[in-house]
Formats: structure tokens, sequence, C-alpha cells
């Protein structure tokens, strides 16, 4: 495998209209996770990728399975419990463009997972290890789990991707910010968004929140502007990389995109400004298309959209 990862994928149920969810009849079902987006988003653009999870032994767990392993992701590390169900989210779509999301993942078969369920001669032999800041808000064992898999990358040789992905809904503990620094000072390159930027360091300009993090020691921090595209520093280089023109319809999973895109670039071994170019065409792709992972491009829609043929 070029790139392994893991974490919490659930299944995902989107009203059908735009109203608060206590008046939706129907919704559809879709699946999502931030590390299995990336892991799709990867495996569409012909890199090989391997995802894993604790699933439950439920309908739910078989169908994130074959989604996942469906879209050419490798799965054979993936584990199943009984003894908690796979989670469920629900998203809401409100008047005006806004997105909510509703989750049902305490105490999920995700949460259950722990250092020993790492197949570790399965990521030692990767060239990227992606995480996400999700994993471990789930459980302490989950947190143990990604600080393990990361010391193990660093020892191995692998590069490590790290997107924060702050989720205020999971994280309880007083202690989430040091603990988010512990975990970037271990990454080879940070991915945070301008709010998570701005949590992190104190700092509200990418410029001085990328400073402040490449003090944790990373190769590069790339700063994700949204509609302004995103900022990247290295010891180096910097600049600014503007967005792709888009018409945005479901902002969900755009960072995923973002994050498959730019792992991608550094598997072509593209310079930075490059793989930060090709990052934001796929989360531009990704906006455009309703779902998590259905609007992830393949090499060449993406080639499309980095000439300018489409947007
Ligand atoms: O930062 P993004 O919008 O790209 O992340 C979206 C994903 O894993 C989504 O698929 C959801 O399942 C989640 O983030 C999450 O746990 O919030
Ligand atoms: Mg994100």
């Amino acid at each position: 495998m070029e790139v392994v990862t893991f974490g919490e994928s659930m299944v995902l149920f989107s009203g059908d209209q735009n109203l608060p969810l206590e008046y939706v009849h129907q919704f559809n079902k879709q699946m999502a996770g931030a590390e299995s987006n990336v892991a799709i988003g990867l495996a569409k653009l012909g890199h090989s990728v391997g995802w894993f999870s604790k699933l439950g032994q439920d309908a739910f767990g078989r169908y994130i399975l074959q989604s996942v392993r469906g879209q050419g992701v490798d799965t054979s590390r993936c584990l199943f419990t009984d003894k908690a169900p796979t989670a469920v989210f629900f998203k809401e779509r409100q008047s005006g463009g806004r997105t909510q999301v509703y989750y049902y993942r305490y105490e999920s078969a995700a949460s259950l997972l722990k250092p020993e369920d790492l197949d570790e001669s399965y990521l030692a032999q990767a060239k990227i290890l992606h995480v996400t800041g999700i994993t471990p808000a789930l459980s302490p064992s989950c947190l143990e789990l990604v600080l393990h898999a990361m010391d193990l990358a660093k020892r191995s040789h692998l590069s490590v991707v790290f997107d924060p992905n702050i989720r205020w809904k999971l994280w309880n503990r007083p202690d989430t910010k040091q603990i988010l620094l512990e975990l970037a000072s271990r990454a080879n390159y940070i991915l945070p968004g301008l709010d998570e930027g701005e949590f992190l360091t104190g700092q509200k300009e990418p410029e001085k929140i990328a400073e402040e993090l490449l003090k944790l020691g990373p190769e590069a921090v790339i700063v994700k502007l949204g509609k302004e595209g995103a900022y990247y520093q290295s010891l180096t280089e910097k600049g600014c990389i503007p967005s792709y023109p888009v018409q945005e319809i479901d902002p969900v999973g755009a960072g995923d995109g973002f994050a498959a895109g730019f792992i991608s670039g550094l598997l072509r071994q593209e310079d930075l400004a490059m793989a930060v170019s090709r990052a934001n065409a796929v989360g531009a792709i990704v906006v455009g298309v309703n779902g998590d992972t259905e609007g992830l491009p393949s090499d060449e829609e993406l080639t499309l959209m980095m000439s300018g043929q489409v947007n």
C-alpha cells in the first residue's frame, strides 16, 4: 500500500428537504467518515490505499465495508465487534445553504479501536500515514492507537499527514488543545482549516498560524482557506494558491478531498505549490456534489479541472 489510514466511518442519513430534521420524513442513505473519504479519494485517483476501522457486526457495518471496498480501497485490516454498534449520523440542510450534522456515535464500535488493532507490518511498508483529529476524540484507546501509529510511522520513515479536523461535538476533555498539538508535532504535514489554526496557535493570519505550527517541526503547514484557496509554508517556501471556481452544493467532505489531492501530489513527488493546487482542485470538485465521496474525482476529471476545462 502507498497510503494507510484508519478511523470511524458511519452511515450518513441526509434529509431529502431543506428542513429541520424533525420535519423531514425521508432520508437518503450514504456513508461517510473523514479517513475513508480520503482513502476513497486516493483510490479513485489510482493510488493503492488501505483503510481500517472497527465496525459493528451489523448491517451498517457490512454496508460500510462493502462501500469502501467497492471503491477500490484495501479493507483487509478492518475489524468487526459484537460489543458495540456501527455509528450513524444525520445531515440537516438548512435554508441559506448551511449544513449541520448530528452524530449518534457515542461508545460506537470504532470507539473500541486500540493500539493492538494496528497491523504493524502493514503500516510499516507504506509510504504515507494519514490521520485526523477525529479518531483521538473518540476514546482514550483511540488516542493511544493514533499515537502508536504515528510513532511507528516515524520509526519506519513514513510521511505523516495530519488533518486536525476538530469536532467540538466529540471533544469533551480540557486538554484538547495539548493533545492536538502533540499529534501535530508528530506529523510531517499539518493541514488545519483557518479556525483550527487559530485554536491551535492563537493566531488569526494564515502566515502567523503556519509560522507557529512550523515550530513543532513538520516539513510544511498548509492552511485551508475555503473559497480563498490555501496558504502553504515550509522552511524554504511559502505562498498562497487560489481555489478553483465552483458552485457550492455541499461543503462537507471538502477537507478530505483536499487531503486526498495533497497526498496524491506527494506521491507524485510534486513540489508543494503543485500538490496544494491539486488539493484545492479535489476540494472544489467535492463541494460541487451532494455527498462526501460521490464527488471525488477520477484522475481524468481532476486533470480537466486543473487545466481549467471544467468548473
Ligand atoms: O472536514 P470534512 O468536511 O472534509 O470532513 C467530513 C467528514 O468524518 C464526514 O464524512 C464525517 O463523517 C466526518 O468528517 C466526521 O466525523 O465529522
Ligand atoms: Mg475538515
